[in-house]
């Protein structure tokens, strides 16, 4: 009997206080004033990447008092992932954070939850794009950088290269070893082997080498997918006296005792590649989402550098630099493309009203689609020494001449809009704009859901951009990905427009003259060319959107009304206002603070079910 009795007496106890925690936890912070809960889902916190992330997020809270971080640690376990975030969702927190588990597909549970509270996916991007906001590395950037890392170290000779992966679910080791393979792919005499290091632990890495020692008589380098595993590579390659035969390139470069920036500076491994986790980045972007804030990118990829012997001390100034008071007033030049579209003039119009905004003194130049122009606009903007140059570049190729003597000036160069193509990684600072691959196919996407083939093959005509823009190679990219899913869709003719809307009618004008009229299906690169098509089709007695569907790009204000007269039946949006992310980018680059390698903006599918709708709320 008294056992039983002692046994009520403590469930009790436990009742009262698990609901004391968490009614306690409501009522103690809602009285202390906090406004926000954030929760974080890390999928575990064995990988030390997956610490600092969490680190650096409760480091960076501390200094806001209006908001309030739980953070949950799945034990590398997806299904025990899916319910931590069940947990904190019934916590009543404002906005998630998570960073996806490697060993599963979280797509669909963070779709849901995305659908009721806003969402930050962190490092490992998942499918689509039902999320808030994504922040990670670029990894195919990081094998990139260790491969002419260690292509330096063997001197571009014949060498064995030993990559020591981490677990072969792990999407961002796949991503690592593909940017790897693109550079060695250019040095066939340098072979190269890949090694599995099961949880990538320094322990493993040492554990495996030292039953390896034969092997590794032949090894010239070897590239750790991080700096613990370079670490524990480096332990065995001493016990077997190949220290110094052996060179060792690591990533993650985090600062502090044995890391890796502390490695490079003893000499135990040649370089590492710095993998940032944008935890800081979160914590301040989660707040501008809770504010409302406009602007929020949809995806902002992260910078990463080779840190060697000869720059470990600059770096590690640089992580710990105080950031600079902004100059009073900052002089921008701006080279932009030209007046051919709609959208072209939403775009300069939020550039210049941006730039008042945040008191930069822009010197612009309208280049006309003239890439001749741009570059003379560039040189000149050298020659006045500016602080910061913006280019949204014409076309993609032949700029590496004049960034390298940006570069050599000392003038960091921001694309805006448009990108370009180049040998080197570091000719640019930072990139804003679309994911036109991803507009590409989501034209393709709406036309099957919306023009169904059934049996019977679908005639597509094509109006792309101007050549050799990033816009025109992306989207046609992109349409293709998809079109290529769907075999009763065809292209039977493709035709460049120039964006203009003289070149979308001309190219139909084309068309009619040398074929009989037989097009399902209109795909064009932006708004204006389809408004072009649609006049010409309709001086042929053609009914747009009816005998024919048009599909287009940029969802400027002229295409909701060509879509609510039930001319045009899709536009994909392409966002053109740029102006308030690019001046604070600026900004934060001139108090010194590392910018991103890419900010993508969030964009969305409009069609004829919305557009009437649309027409009252859009800004362009
Ligand atoms: O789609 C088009 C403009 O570079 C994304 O250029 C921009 C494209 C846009 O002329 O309207």
């Amino acid at each position: 009997m008294r056992k039983k009795s002692a046994a009520l007496v403590i469930l009790i106890i436990i009742i009262l206080l698990l609901g004391w925690s968490i009614y306690g936890y409501g009522v103690s912070d809602h009285e202390s004033g906090v406004q926000y809960v954030i929760g974080v889902s890390q999928a575990n916190m064995r990988e030390t990447w997956r610490i600092e992330l969490i680190n650096q997020i409760v480091e960076e809270a501390e200094k806001y008092e209006n908001i309030r971080i739980i953070t949950t640690d799945a034990t590398s376990d997806a299904d025990k992932q899916a319910q931590d975030v069940k947990r904190l969702r019934e916590f009543g927190i404002d906005l998630l954070i998570i960073s996806p588990s490697d060993t599963s597909d979280m797509t669909q549970m963070i779709s849901d939850v995305y659908h009721e509270i806003p969402v930050i996916v962190m490092d490992r991007a998942i499918e689509g794009f039902d999320y808030s906001l994504f922040i990670g590395p670029d990894n195919a950037l990081i094998g990139r950088q260790a491969a002419k890392s260690i292509v330096e170290l063997l001197k571009g000779e014949k060498g064995e290269v030993l990559e020591l992966y981490g677990d072969k679910m792990s999407r961002q080791s796949q991503e690592r070893s593909k940017g790897f393979e693109t550079i060695m792919v250019d040095y066939p005499e340098i072979r190269k082997q890949v090694f599995h290091i099961e949880n990538a632990t320094r322990d493993q890495a040492y554990d495996s080498l030292c039953l390896m020692k034969e092997e590794l008589q032949k090894v010239d380098a070897i590239f750790a997918y991080n700096d613990y595993m370079a670490l524990g590579a480096y332990e065995a390659l001493k016990e077997m006296g190949l220290e110094n035969k052996v060179k060792i390139v690591g990533s993650d470069g985090y600062a502090g005792k044995n890391e890796g920036i502390d490695l490079v500076k003893q000499g135990k491994i040649e370089a590492t590649i710095s993998c940032p986790t944008g935890g800081r980045e979160a914590v301040q972007y989660a707040l501008n989402i809770l504010n409302e804030e406009s602007g929020v990118p949809k995806q902002v990829i992260l910078r990463s550098h080779t840190i060697a012997k000869e720059n470990a001390d600059d770096y590690l100034a640089e992580l710990n630099k105080e950031y600079k008071d902004i100059k009073e007033t900052i002089t921008v030049g701006y080279s932009q493309v030209g007046q051919e579209s709609k959208w072209r003039l939403a775009n300069t119009q939020s550039i210049l009203a941006a730039a008042k905004e945040f008191n930069v003194e822009l010197l612009f130049d309208d280049a006309d689609q003239s890439q001749e122009r741009q570059i003379a606009a560039v040189r000149e903007f050298i020659e006045k020494q500016v602080d910061v140059i913006v280019i949204s570049p014409v076309v993609e190729k032949g700029w590496d001449e004049v960034l390298r003597e940006a570069k050599e000036a000392g003038i960091p160069v921001v694309l805006s809009d448009r990108k370009i193509e180049s040998s080197e990684d570091d000719l640019v600072t930072t990139y804003i704009g679309a994911d036109f691959l991803e507009e590409g196919r989501r034209a393709m996407r709406w036309i099957v859901k919306n023009v169904p083939a059934d049996q019977e093959q679908k005639k597509i005509l094509e109006i792309q951009g101007n050549e050799e823009a990033s816009p025109t190679e992306g989207r046609k990219t992109g349409f293709r990905d998809i079109l290529e899913e769907n075999p009763l869709y065809q292209i039977v003719y493709s035709a460049y427009g120039d964006y203009t809307y003289e070149g979308g009618r001309s190219v139909i004008e084309r068309y009619l003259k040398e074929h009989d009229w037989d097009i399902d299906i209109i795909f064009c690169h932006n708004d204006d060319m389809a408004l072009g098509a649609i006049e010409e089709l309709e001086r042929f007695g053609i009914e747009p959107g009816v005998n024919v569907k048009i599909v287009s790009v940029d969802a400027t204000m002229e295409a909701f009304k060509a879509m609510a007269a039930g001319k045009l039946n899709c536009s994909v949006e392409c966002n053109p206002l740029l102006g308030p992310p690019l001046m604070k980018a600026i900004k934060d680059l001139m108090s010194g603070k590392e910018m991103p390698l890419r900010i993508i903006t969030e964009e969305k599918v409009y069609d004829q079910t919305t557009a009437e709708d649309e027409i009252r709320v859009r800004k362009y």
